[in-house]
């Protein structure tokens, strides 16, 4: 188990009151020792002298070698430098893990992680699609910004450049502090040359180029997906599985030194009938032990049950990674990050029915909090409290300045990013770092200020507004009644898409 917050800072025990006895006796004679009047002089040395032998006679008597302990515990603590795991689930929905409140799944990795960390109910990608959710978080930048609005098709997929190269990735700032970074899971970003993981700031990639590689075949619409670094890679096995698999070797290969590892597993992606042989079902894929969870047969036709089993298996694989964490003794020093890439897809075959998006309203892809707001979790011992539930307005893009500042790469940063340091805000210390959030992907539009969501649902469809405090469903549309405020936040939203530009 990892410890709460403050535990390593002050545990009460009587080694670590004697330090801070130390240092404090320390401070109160570089004090006295600061001071230059004659006059004083005398009885100052008069009285450092007796202190000074109190303290040394005290602390010989009660800890020999104690001071010895006590330097190597703080060289310790100032030289190690934070590792970071971030994970990402891909369109698993704000409804789908136990803990936030479905009763019917299980998750109980997941759980564990948020009752050792802070679970967000206010969490948001800034966009409703893969390709334009990861670009994002990777950039920490508005897709406006960065230039990729659209989510890539089967040949951008496989070699088109996707996020233009003028961008900078996290960790292409984490390597200028000698981090090791690792990509595991799917990149969906663009994979001309240039464009590739270990092109762009990752030491090591195993993993997919598209938006959703078969979980057993590793195919991508009929072409063979998988790759290690820029070379196709043959291998068996579920792919949630070799994912995981990777990231803990990467992890033990690299216990001793920082490491950034993002690891966005493909699952609980629905299934894509071109990437399936003729004849073949289109059906979601788990091992046969995520159904034993549930006492499901793995032949079962049942889309709920199915689901549930993909969804335990990723949950399966995270336990996996986090006793991985725990057993190198690295979980303490560790910033542990979990969220979805975007929210459930409700359409036939692809979530409807078995997925989950909890009592928010999914259409489409028109920006409805359903599309954009996601299950996200962050753990990070001594810094944020265990079991807290965070309500503020976060984005995934926060995460990437959390990042920076968590690992000392900050000052690296060269140009303007949108994502705001969470921290405080996790921590129960700050409200929201964002005054406001927006959103634009195809005709649809959206922001949310406050608890106030105001939402172009398409082209020429006329504004929107809600109250997502009392309505978190956007059900009652309050735009008539508040013309003031509709005109009012369509030109905060104009002005945001402006300074994009
Ligand atoms: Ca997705």
């Amino acid at each position: 188990m990892v410890p709460a917050a403050g535990g390593r800072a002050n545990n009460g025990d009587p080694m670590t009151t004697i330090i801070a006895l130390q240092f404090k006796c320390y401070r109160v004679l570089g004090k006295f020792n600061s001071m230059n009047e004659k006059k004083s002089m005398m009885v100052n040395e008069t009285v450092i002298r007796i202190l000074k032998l109190s303290f040394v006679g005290l602390f010989l008597t009660l800890s020999p070698g104690l001071s010895v302990w006590a330097e190597e515990a703080q060289s310790e603590t100032k030289t190690k430098p934070v590792n970071v795991l971030m994970m990402t689930a891909d369109n698993l929905g704000y409804g789908d893990l136990h803990c936030y409140g479905n009763k019917d799944m299980k998750t109980p990795n997941l759980d564990r992680l948020a009752a050792e960390g802070v679970r967000c109910t206010d969490l948001y990608s800034s966009s409703p699609t893969c390709t334009v959710s990861r670009a994002s978080l990777l950039t920490g930048r508005y897709p406006q910004r960065n230039g990729l609005i659209h989510q890539l098709g089967k040949e951008e997929n496989r070699s088109g450049i996707g996020l233009r190269h003028s961008e900078r990735l996290l960790p292409e700032f984490l390597k200028l502090r000698g981090y090791a970074t690792a990509c595991f899971g799917k990149w969906n970003i663009g994979f001309a040359k240039g464009s590739r993981p270990t092109e762009r700031g990752f030491d090591e990639f195993l993993g997919h180029r598209s938006g959703n590689m078969d979980y057993y075949t590793h195919v991508y619409n009929l072409v063979h997906d998988l790759y290690r670094g820029t070379e196709p890679a043959h291998l068996e096995g579920y792919s949630t599985d070799l994912f995981a698999d990777a990231a803990c070797e990467f992890m033990r290969r690299h216990a001793q030194k920082p490491f950034f590892i993002y690891l966005p597993f493909n699952a609980p992606h629905y299934p894509n009938p071109g990437s399936k042989a003729p004849g073949e079902p289109c059906i979601w894929q788990a091992p046969d032990e995520a159904f034993a969870v549930y006492g499901y047969s793995p032949q079962t036709q049942d889309e709920q049950k199915r689901y549930r089993a993909v969804v335990t298996a990723l949950d399966t694989a995270v336990g996996r990674v986090l006793d991985q964490l725990e057993a190198l003794g690295l979980a303490e020093n560790t910033l542990v990050i979990f969220f979805s890439d975007n929210g459930a897809f409700m359409r036939k075959g692809a979530g409807l029915g078995c997925a989950s998006n909890g009592p928010l309203r999914t259409e489409g892809l028109k920006l409805y909090d359903g599309n954009i707001r996601v299950p996200g979790i962050v753990r990070w011992p001594g810094k944020l409290p265990a079991g807290r539930v965070c309500k503020e307005m976060l984005v995934h893009m926060d995460f990437f300045p959390m990042t920076l500042r968590a690992t000392g790469t900050e000052r690296e940063l060269d140009r303007k990013i949108d994502g705001r340091d969470p921290t405080a805000t996790l921590a129960g210390k700050a409200a929201s770092p964002h005054q406001a959030l927006f959103w634009g992907y195809q005709n649809a539009r959206a922001l949310r200020e406050g608890n106030l969501k105001l939402v172009s649902p398409g082209k020429s469809k006329p504004w929107e507004l809600y109250d997502l405090q009392a309505d978190i469903g956007e059900k009652t549309n309050l735009a008539a009644n508040k013309p003031k405020v509709v005109e009012r936040l369509k030109k905060r939203y104009a002005d945001w898409l402006g300074s994009m530009k």
